[in-house]
């Protein structure tokens, strides 16, 4: 992305990138400008100390961060940051992501991560409630949100209808 990053995507290890395809095109479909990275609470410890610090004056509103397993990764930024962190638990062996989810779901009181559920549905998610956050500042992006949801009804509506003309024919 040329364009200053709104919201920087860190993940914890390669083997997450491509759950977070679906969090990066929901991005993009927002026009949102953003930045991945990778790095880990564990093996890189300084760098996403040093990058969690470095967000808020680089321009950066929200964070998303998925983490698997001792899904550490957006507690640690959190701890570093005031900025809005979300997380995304990854599905591992062999507990499928259950203990990501409770790793970064199970904060303590005074510093907060927005846990979403794990996997894609969650890198889907993050994506939106970033889009969410950055949207209360921005009239316009709150009315592209509105028009995603109302698009998104319309097809389940469509469904609907299709699935009643099928039963009643
Ligand atoms: C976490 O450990 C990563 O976020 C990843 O989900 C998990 C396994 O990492 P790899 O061993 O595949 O690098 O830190």
């Amino acid at each position: 992305m040329t364009e200053k990053a709104l919201v920087a995507v860190i993940m914890g290890s390669k083997s997450d990138l491509a759950v977070l395809e679906d969090c990066f095109s929901t991005l993009k479909e927002f026009g949102i400008p953003f930045t991945g990275r990778i790095m880990s609470a564990h093996r890189t410890p300084d760098i996403a100390a040093e990058f969690a610090k470095s967000c808020e004056k680089n321009g950066i509103k929200v964070i998303i961060c998925a983490a698997g397993m001792a899904a550490h990764l957006a507690g640690v930024v959190a701890g570093h940051t005031t900025l809005p962190v979300i997380g995304i638990p990854m599905i591992c062996e062999p507990f499928n992501g259950l203990d990501s989810l409770l790793s970064m779901v199970q904060m303590p009181p005074g510093i907060p991560v927005a846990t979403v559920t794990t996997g894609k549905p969650g890198a889907k998610n993050a994506a939106l409630l970033a889009v969410s956050i950055l949207a209360l500042a921005d009239k316009d992006l709150s009315g592209k949100l509105k028009e995603f949801r109302r698009a998104q009804a319309k097809k389940v509506s469509e469904a609907d209808v299709e699935l009643q003309n099928k039963l009643n024919a």
